[in-house]
């Protein structure tokens, strides 16, 4: 009589274990203002591998900008660097941080030919300059294997500037245009949540949390007040 009873509950206990919530995190910048493009980043007691991106994840080259302006993918994803304008870029890595104190975790040069049938933009401010040599495709795939983040620039604009965070954990998501990030699936138990953003100088302070059966919300604010980007 006691034994199946013993067996239910234990399989009771194991179904409460791998329980996984919603995490609200609700982002400000030192000032109090609701901030865009903040890396939220979760570690978990047992540390999970994230699965690499199921395929290439895009970062487009669009009107002399990155298209997003940031991109976080877990570690072992691919990028896929497609110009869709009417000119050539020259994409490059750089160092991220105001000073340029983080290298980039990966390093690449791309030589992107400007888009076949793509009307050529008409740009007030910037002389286009096209590449003598062609490269011959206008999309390249680059592997990052290493977490951290990588700043983008480009040779021939100096305006255009991009971030990719390479995350080493499957729990991340960016703020959007509200400073909010909504991250699914994080495994019940003690959480550390942890910000990153392209213009910070000193790392931000850890939040130790405790994710259960119900969304957890929360609310962080970075040490200082990003520039804002001209969109
Ligand atoms: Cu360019």
């Amino acid at each position: 009589m006691i034994k199946p009873l013993l067996l239910l509950l234990a399989s009771g206990l194991a179904a409460g274990a791998a329980h996984a919530g919603q995490m609200n995190v609700s982002v400000t910048d030192k000032d109090g203002k609701p901030t865009p493009d903040v890396v939220v980043l979760i570690d978990t007691a047992s540390k999970v591998a994230p699965r690499p991106a199921a395929a290439p994840v895009v970062i487009a080259q669009e009107s002399l900008k990155f298209a997003p302006f940031l991109t976080i993918v877990p570690v072992g994803s691919t990028l896929r660097f497609v110009n869709k304008d009417g000119y050539d870029h020259h994409v490059r890595s750089t160092p991220s941080g105001p000073l340029g104190s983080m290298p980039a975790v990966k390093s690449f040069e791309l030589r992107l030919d400007a888009a076949e049938g793509a009307a050529p933009t008409v740009v007030d401010d910037y002389k286009v300059t096209p590449y003598r040599k062609k490269s011959g495709t206008t999309s390249v795939d680059v592997k990052v294997d290493q977490p951290g983040p990588i700043g983008l620039g480009c040779h021939i604009h100096s305006s255009m500037r991009g971030q990719v965070y390479v995350s080493a954990t499957p729990f991340f998501a960016k703020t959007d245009a509200n400073g909010i990030a909504t991250i699914d699936g994080v495994p019940d138990g003690a959480i550390e949540l942890n910000l990153w953003h392209p213009d910070q100088l000193q790392e931000q302070a850890t939040q130790r949390l405790q994710m259960g059966a119900a969304p957890v919300n929360a609310s962080a604010q970075l040490n200082f007040t990003p520039r804002r980007r001209r969109s």
